[in-house]
């Protein structure tokens, strides 16, 4: 099939996982087109069945906003039209759902026929889609997409909860190519570059939001450090990183973690740690998780939203409520002081992956694209 990809080229868990199927979808043989303000971050290469087409913006003294929305839906009508695409697949519905239906009424007055498939990611339904500024809106593209899916059923169910939805949502899992953690043999895992044979490797990879609570993150590890010889990877960017590094010089242990920035090879970062904390205040699916599995990590969450699909309290890691920090360290040193119980986690890790294997989820993305 002839397929167009739209979401966010940056290092959030949406733009990973539409790259990663466009890339997955490419590898099988169909013909994608991503359609976006940039190269997505781990587009790792173009092929003759992957394209990418820049949505540029024209600059006007009486725009106080660039009109986005209105590029990308021209954006899509021109590739649709060019490629004779059969479907767009948009992630994450703000504006794209929007855009696209805009961009379908313009190819019907065309005569060209092209089917919407909107993927819902998270914070587009549970912190911005809901807000009254966008709401009608969200409502209304969310209705018009001729297939809808969510990442998870928690937030499907988020979604009949705050919205009048009268499509039906599948919900198709967030995947993993558990192949690419494979791939890292111990000679380029260099654990000792950061860290004593003696200590333990904590890591944390986000956005850097205020949804991710960093500062629990590093709270966590001031109680586990003081038990446990370990350091803290901090991997990612974002509004928070300030108070984060703040707090890690106010309660004195600058020499135990390191702010790694945005990166685009994960796996090579993951590999060299033991335990993954992702304390977040809400979590649609918790994809930075169940990339820590895929490199044998054992997991430390909150119980938010889609986050206990994907980590398996007492089997994968363990789970506690929002903020609660103590509970969440007391797991932590639990689980890194027994290296028996850190190797079951790590092994079951590496098993629970499985459930959201790349093959399966690429599959029922086929099937939704034939169907709609
Ligand atoms: O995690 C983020 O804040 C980025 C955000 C996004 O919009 O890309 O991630 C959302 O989508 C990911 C991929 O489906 C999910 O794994 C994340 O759980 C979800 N984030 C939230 O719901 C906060």
């Amino acid at each position: 099939m002839k397929i167009g990809i739209v979401c966010y080229p940056t290092f959030g868990g949406s733009g990973v996982v539409a790259t990663e199927l466009g890339m997955a979808l490419a590898n099988k043989g169909h013909e994608v087109h991503f359609i976006t303000y940039n190269q997505p971050v781990r587009l790792d290469f173009i092929s003759n069945k992957l394209h990418f087409h820049e949505v540029i913006l024209e600059e006007y003294p009486l725009f106080q906003y660039q009109p986005y929305e209105l590029a990308l839906s021209s954006k899509m009508v021109e590739i649709v039209e060019k490629y004779t695409l059969e479907v767009l697949h948009v992630h994450y519905a703000i504006p794209h759902a929007y855009a696209a239906y805009m961009a379908k009424k313009m190819l019907f007055d065309k005569g060209i026929k092209v089917k919407v498939v909107t993927t819902l990611h998270g914070t587009d339904i549970t912190l911005v889609g809901s807000h009254p500024t966008y709401k009608t809106a969200v409502e209304f593209s969310i209705n018009k997409s001729d297939e809808v899916t969510a990442v998870s059923n928690s937030l499907k169910n988020d979604t009949m909860r705050l919205f009048n939805i009268t499509k039906e949502i599948k919900v198709v899992y967030n995947f993993i190519d558990g192949s690419k953690y494979d791939i890292i043999d111990k000679q380029e895992c260099k654990r000792s570059a950061l860290a004593y044979e003696t200590e333990k490797i904590v890591t944390h990879i986000s956005n850097f939001r205020p949804v991710k609570r960093t500062k629990d993150v590093v709270e966590i590890f001031y109680r586990v450090q003081k038990q446990i010889p370990s350091k803290l990877l901090m991997v990612g960017d974002g509004p928070d990183r300030f108070k984060a590094e703040n707090l890690v010089k106010k309660l004195g242990i600058e020499d135990k973690v390191m702010f790694l920035g945005n990166s685009s090879d994960v796996a090579r970062i993951l590999c060299l740690s033991d335990l993954f904390l992702l304390p977040s205040e809400t979590e649609s699916f918790g994809l930075a998780a169940l990339e820590a599995m895929a490199a044998g990590n054992a997991i430390i969450s909150t119980n938010a939203g889609g986050l206990p699909e994907v980590n398996v309290d007492g089997q994968t890691g363990y789970l506690s409520n929002v903020g609660d920090i103590d509970n969440m360290a007391k797991d932590a040193i639990k689980i890194l002081k027994d290296d028996a119980l850190l190797a079951s986690f790590k092994s079951n890790a590496k098993q629970h992956i499985k459930t959201f294997s790349l093959e399966n989820v690429v599959t029922q993305y086929e099937s939704i694209y034939k169907d709609c």
